[in-house]
């Protein structure tokens, strides 16, 4: 890209309210595969809030809209009472309240970037957030600019029979030339982005769900019709997640109907759209034979976090994108708790901060990182990011500690019943919770503003004579771009303190006397008392991962497998044990870059080999605590990372458990190997989780390789099938072949499991390993076009260290040109995949500079701003 068409930087300090309201959005959409009329009657008026009274009306347009007229009142405008200007549509001269009317005409065929209105398979669909509703019409496409919505759909009743908007459905007819119509009326006023339209010919689920309130609530999933089995989960946890919300948030739903449909081409999960929510077919489809328990617990969550959003997202909105978080982080937090109450909460909170600190924690220190209510941006949807949702979601979460569950929920009621029906920002949220609770949150704040993840580092200090227990804390947060200097944060830390016989202790702080105590972090450096000590202790820090910091305090082995044993907050257990695999696999990776013998301690074998024996253990937190820390999790740790010497560690140190624990593990396997037939229950999920965790060790064994084959041939769900294939392929059994092709000849009729099929062969160690993955971007299984098989497809190559970071740069090389290719089709799936490369810098030299090479190389391209954001940033 040349320095002439270098993309614009907005800045949330520059927000100004938008200088016209649109108080009623009419469209009238004429559907066909390549030329859609769209017609918008929007009733206007200039905004009394904006200063300057004379300012032209500027609406959002996008590059292949094409307009067909424009007329203000009924008369028509000229050509010269209009331009166009980089897309939009400007108009000079307007009165103070008009109503314009607008034609267009757009190719829904044509539209690869899966933005606006396209087709998927079939069906017509939209996908509007953040910025995709000015490809379908000229708008003021932001988010405080709310309207009220009606939608009529004209479109061929044969190829259409099902049409579906926004809101309630108030008419419906028959029309000349085989054609109908429908006319859906959205009484709540929301933004463009929440807008959506679905045509189709769809099987669909009903049910009804009645309020608090005691209304009715029709409850309608759509399909295609050979998927139309597969929704009933997805309707059951809606039907869950309408009660917890009624229950934990006092938030009722609010229209008369609430419709799903799944759609098999869609950049990411799901979107909120009011009253008809879209969703990935990957995320709302779910059966035992097709479906692993993973799958239904993605579902179980997207469900409701689309659900979720009805409150926090769509009766409240975001002001500007920056705020983006304001309806994410807290949804997010909404969808964790949710499944933690449906499930195991501690398996549940595992999973999340171990994702977290894999992947949030590597943007964070990375050329992407940026505060959760960012302060400028290119491209917004690169702001999608797990910084906005995960450490947003965390920010919420420390709010709900600093304020008590009570004080939260009045905070939350205030914030809902303050903003109905408004546009706010992460401060009006966070000023309810203060209001609410009178627990001054201005320190807090700054956790919306600062980037990058504070380090804890903690010492201890014991007086025993005068019982008196000491722990000293300083916070540091690293300089992130553009932000060189950072202030201390206010940092809850949850702690208790283990005696060194494994009793907990009862300790007083700040006057109470406690078990747990939540220490208020407010200085770079603080000390805090516990009084009444009776012996020395392990201090548990950061319960329930209370804060979302690295921490270091140096515990040694025989601290960490005290813990592990005898800690009574459940996180902290899960976490000394990975602590302790971490400090192990730390160790062999010098040992692998000094060309040393690999020698494996003995506390992690003996930590597992108790962990193994406790009946008294969930099973799901045993298969946590028996998985090693990923590649991924490790990189993040090191300063410099050698993907192929972290392979290596994680290789031997597995091997070394499976062979001195393997009398245990098979065990383990038998007695959690049961008969009944699958359910997707919490104990069902937890057996088998653990039961394919220890079949994952003992697949490394040849002596277990018939074990791994006779779960392959007579599982009759999808986890157990998935399990045993995934551990012959990574273990090179040599019937891995033959079992892929079988296992793809089996399901090649179900899209979803051709997608775990593509992954996996990606993944597949192999002498002409970049030339398979080529050839199967040839396969019938593949589509350039969908974006669930690029993610299968790459996630495949990511998990292929050979391929992927072969020292001759080819697979680096491979992902760019991928990533030119599809910049040209979907910039937002090609701006995600640049992603690794954005690693760049912390690479091993050798790989560093090829990745730099490969990023230079995109950068000379012509590239979206989405792709061009990130590469440029990388670069910086
Ligand atoms: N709000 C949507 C995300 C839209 C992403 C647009 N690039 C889904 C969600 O977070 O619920
Ligand atoms: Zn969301």
């Amino acid at each position: 890209m040349n320095d002439t068409q270098q993309p614009s930087t907005i800045y949330l300090k520059d927000y100004q309210v938008p200088p016209f309201l649109i108080d009623k959005t009419d469209l009238v959409f004429d559907l066909s595969a390549t030329a859609t009329s769209v017609t918008a009657t929007l009733s206007m008026r200039r905004n009394p809030e904006f200063p300057d009274t004379t300012t032209p009306l500027v609406l959002h347009g996008g590059d292949e809209v094409k307009l067909i007229a424009v007329a203000i009142d009924d008369y028509q405008l000229p050509e010269a009472e209009y331009s166009l200007v980089d897309h939009d549509l400007v108009v000079t001269a307007t009165p103070d309240v008009f109503t314009l009317t607008i034609e267009t005409l757009i190719n829904p065929q044509a539209n690869t970037r899966l933005e606006g209105l396209y087709r998927s398979s079939s069906m017509f669909c939209t996908q509007c957030e953040a910025e995709g509703f000015r490809h379908i019409t000229y708008y003021l496409d932001r988010p405080d600019v709310m309207s009220i919505f009606t939608t009529k759909i004209i479109a061929e009743q044969g190829a259409y029979p099902v049409m579906l908007a926004n809101g309630n459905q108030i008419e419906t007819g028959i029309l000349e030339e085989g054609k109908h119509f429908a006319v859906w009326h959205d009484p709540f006023p929301k933004p463009a982005y929440l807008f959506a339209l679905v045509a189709g010919d769809l099987a669909k689920i009903t049910d009804t769900f009645t309020t608090m309130s005691g209304k009715s609530v029709q409850l309608e999933m759509y399909t295609e019709d050979h998927n139309i089995d597969k929704v009933d989960y997805a309707m059951d946890s809606l039907k869950r997640s309408m009660k917890w919300d009624e229950e934990v948030y006092g938030r009722e739903y609010d229209l008369d109907i609430f419709m799903v449909v799944a759609v098999d081409d869609f950049n990411m999960g799901a979107m909120e759209n009011k009253g008809l929510n879209i969703f990935n077919s990957s995320c709302l489809l779910a059966s035992p034979t097709t479906t692993t328990d993973d799958g239904y617990l993605r579902v179980e969550a997207v469900v409701a976090h689309e659900y979720f959003h009805n409150w926090s997202g769509n009766r409240v909105t975001c002001r500007d994108w920056f705020q983006l978080s304001l309806k994410e982080g807290f949804t997010v937090f909404r969808d964790q708790m949710f499944s933690a109450d449906m499930n195991s909460a501690v398996v549940k909170r595992v999973e999340d901060v171990a994702f977290l600190r894999t992947a949030q924690f590597a943007e964070d220190a990375g050329p992407m990182a940026h505060p959760v209510r960012p302060a400028s941006f290119i491209e917004i949807s690169n702001f999608y990011t797990l910084t906005v949702y995960e450490k947003g979601a965390e920010i919420v979460r420390m709010l709900h500690t600093l304020l008590g569950e009570e004080a939260f929920r009045k905070g939350s009621d205030l914030y809902f019943s303050r903003h109905d029906g408004q546009a706010v920002t992460c401060d009006d949220f966070l000023a309810a919770m203060q209001d609410a609770s009178g627990v001054n949150l201005t320190q807090f704040a700054r956790w919306y503003s600062q980037a990058g993840t504070p380090k804890l580092t903690v010492t201890s200090h014991y007086d025993a004579e005068q019982q008196n227990y000491q722990l000293t804390v300083l916070q540091m947060t690293p300089v992130t771009p553009n932000q060189p200097t950072k202030l201390a944060l206010h940092i809850p830390i949850k702690v208790g303190l283990i005696g060194r016989d494994g009793t907990e202790l009862t300790t007083a702080h700040q006057g109470i006397s406690a078990k747990e105590h939540t220490l208020h972090l407010t200085e770079l450096e603080q000390t805090f008392e516990f009084k009444g000590v009776s012996q020395d202790a392990v201090p548990s820090l950061l319960r329930g991962f209370s804060a979302p910091v690295k921490l270091d305090y140096a515990f040694n082995s025989q601290e960490l497998l005290l813990l592990m044993s005898s800690d009574s907050d459940g996180f902290n257990r899960w976490n000394a044990c990975q602590q302790l695999a971490v400090n192990e696999l730390l160790a062999l990776i010098e040992q692998v870059k000094a060309g040393e013998p690999l020698k494996t301690e003995f506390e992690l074998v003996q930590g597992f080999a108790s962990i193994l024996q406790d009946d008294t253990l969930d099973p799901a937190m045993v298969a946590l605590m028996l998985s090693l820390p990923t590649a991924a999790y490790l990189s993040e740790l090191v300063e410099e990372i050698d993907p192929q010497a972290i392979a290596k560690a994680r290789k031997h140190l597995k091997e070394t458990m499976a062979k001195q624990l393997s009398d245990l593990l098979l065990a383990c396997y038998h007695k959690n190997h049961h008969a009944e037939p699958y359910a997707p229950t919490p104990k069902q999920m937890a057996k088998r989780s653990l039961k394919n965790a220890a079949l994952g060790y003992l697949a490394v064994l040849e002596v277990n390789r018939s074990l791994v084959q006779e779960q392959l041939a007579q599982a009759d769900n999808m986890t157990d099938e998935f399990a045993a294939l995934n551990a012959a392929v990574h273990n090179k059994h040599e019937q891995a072949d033959n079992m892929l092709a079988d296992f793809y000849s089996k399901w090649s009729h179900e899209a979803l499991v051709v997608n775990k099929w593509l992954m996996l062969m990606a993944g597949q160690e192999h002498p002409q390993g970049l030339q398979r993955i080529k050839n199967l971007m040839t396969h019938d299984a593949f589509d350039l076009k969908n974006p669930n098989k690029i993610r299968s497809l790459l996630g495949g190559l990511g998990q292929n260290i050979d391929v992927f970071h072969n020292l001759d740069g080819s697979g680096y090389e491979f992902l760019a040109d991928l990533i030119i290719e599809l910049d040209k089709k979907n910039p937002q799936i090609a701006s995600r995949l640049c992603t690794p490369l954005t690693r760049w810098r912390k690479m091993k030299p050798e790989l560093s500079a090829l990745m730099e090479q490969q990023l230079q190389r995109i950068m000379a391209e012509p590239l979206s701003k989405d792709v061009y954001e990130v590469v440029a940033k990388s670069l910086t």
